[in-house]
């Protein structure tokens, strides 16, 4: 099969100026702490999405081999709510771009991809990163990779309407093949911290759990809403502010769900920070009690997991993985798994068991290595 480099420029129709891609993402640890100012540990998938670009006469094109027909708008529609669906993704790219005095070209501009669509591995992200990155070359322009990051999530968060953290837009940007990408969300000080799976027998399973997901917007923008409300109670400028240490006298002054809310943002915080710890020091396989402590806090603390990817985390579990978590925004989507590279086959095929046992719609997995971020083709 052709990569999606290969089929943006294709079904461009003509050759493209420049085709950029960008990758999805797993986050190995360090969930829903993004907005809370706090850690992440995310690294970029292999698949990546592709956005080929050609100078045109007036205002931006938008095709997608996912979706028929092209979608056109002009300077008219750069205001939020102006295009919607996913030609939005493209729409506010160029908006943000241009708020940011960044004279965008008019443009046809083609999308492929491999990311796959409503798992949580980041396509949104994958899809304002490709696109950024190739209308700000088509400009002749010159941003910083901080800042692009901060513009694609100002895209997402403020024209498409997602109330998201920066992870995934960072992850899609400044990740490094063969590293995990250590970041700390409030300052944006980045550290590639090197994560070669292979090289210690192990390998990362992902299962797509291809459960729909439920509620998703409306349950994002309730936790990141509660946690803020969290920070008032507490008086701290985001819950990152509150220590481990901290945890039982702020616990104390909040009522019983919210106090379950910061209990998960401030252990993971500090799993994140023992993850990076443990792989500094060469030891992978002793990050995965971390991972199924941070499900478990996901399951029973922030209320975000479903039966899906509640059975795929203990089915691998039972099979010898050595730690299992959901990824990413939850009520649905990817579940991964630590394990020994001569037992993805083993766990993989358990959880599909599993899954035929409780009625579910099979899985998908697949092993994943750290990939690269957003590059030219
Ligand atoms: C989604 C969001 F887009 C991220 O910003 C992050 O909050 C994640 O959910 C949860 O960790 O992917």
């Amino acid at each position: 099969m052709t990569s999606p480099s290969e089929r943006a420029a294709r079904l461009s129709g003509a050759e493209p100026a420049a085709v950029w891609v960008a990758p999805g993402r797993v986050n190995l640890i360090g969930e829903h702490t993004d907005y809370n100012d706090g850690y992440v540990l995310p690294f970029a998938l292999p698949q990546v999405t592709a956005a080929a670009v050609l100078p045109a006469d007036a205002g931006w094109t938008v095709c997608s081999e996912g979706h028929d027909g092209a979608v056109s708008f002009g300077e008219d529609d750069l205001k939020p709510g102006g295009v919607t669906d996913w030609a939005a993704y493209v729409a506010g790219v160029v908006w943000a771009l241009r708020e940011a005095g960044v004279d965008v070209p008019a443009a046809r501009i083609t999308i492929a991809s491999d990311v796959p669509v409503g798992a949580g591995l980041s396509s949104s992200a994958a899809i304002e990163c490709a696109v950024m990155a190739a209308l700000v070359d088509l400009a002749g322009a010159s941003v910083p990779d901080q800042k692009l990051v901060r513009l694609a999530q100002r895209a997402e968060n403020e024209y498409v309407g997602a109330p998201t953290g920066i992870m995934d837009q960072s992850a899609s940007t400044l990740s490094r093949a063969g590293h995990a990408l250590f970041l700390d969300c409030r300052t944006l000080d980045v550290e590639h911290i090197p994560f070669d799976v292979a090289a210690a027998g192990l390998a990362v399973l992902v299962v797509n759990t291809n459960a729909p997901h439920r509620h998703v917007d409306g349950e994002y923008a309730n936790r990141r809403a509660a946690c803020e409300a969290a920070a008032r109670v507490l008086g701290v400028a985001a819950l990152r502010d509150v220590s481990a240490a901290a945890l039982p006298g702020a616990l104390a002054r909040l009522d019983e769900v919210s106090a379950r809310r910061v209990r998960h943002v401030v252990t993971e915080n500090q799993r994140v920070l023992d993850t990076v710890d443990l792989l500094r020091a060469g030891d992978i396989a002793g990050i995965g009690p971390l991972m199924t402590a941070s499900h478990e806090s996901m399951r029973d603390d922030f209320e975000i997991t479903v039966p899906e990817v509640d059975t795929a985390v203990s089915a691998a579990l039972e099979a010898g993985a050595y730690g299992a978590r959901m990824t990413g925004g939850g009520f649905g989507g990817c579940v991964l798994a630590l394990v020994d590279a001569s037992r993805a086959e083993a766990v993989s095929s358990a959880v599909a068991s599993a899954f035929a046992s409780a009625g579910f719609t099979a899985p998908d997995s697949f092993v994943v290595t750290p990939g690269e971020g957003v590059r030219r083709t």
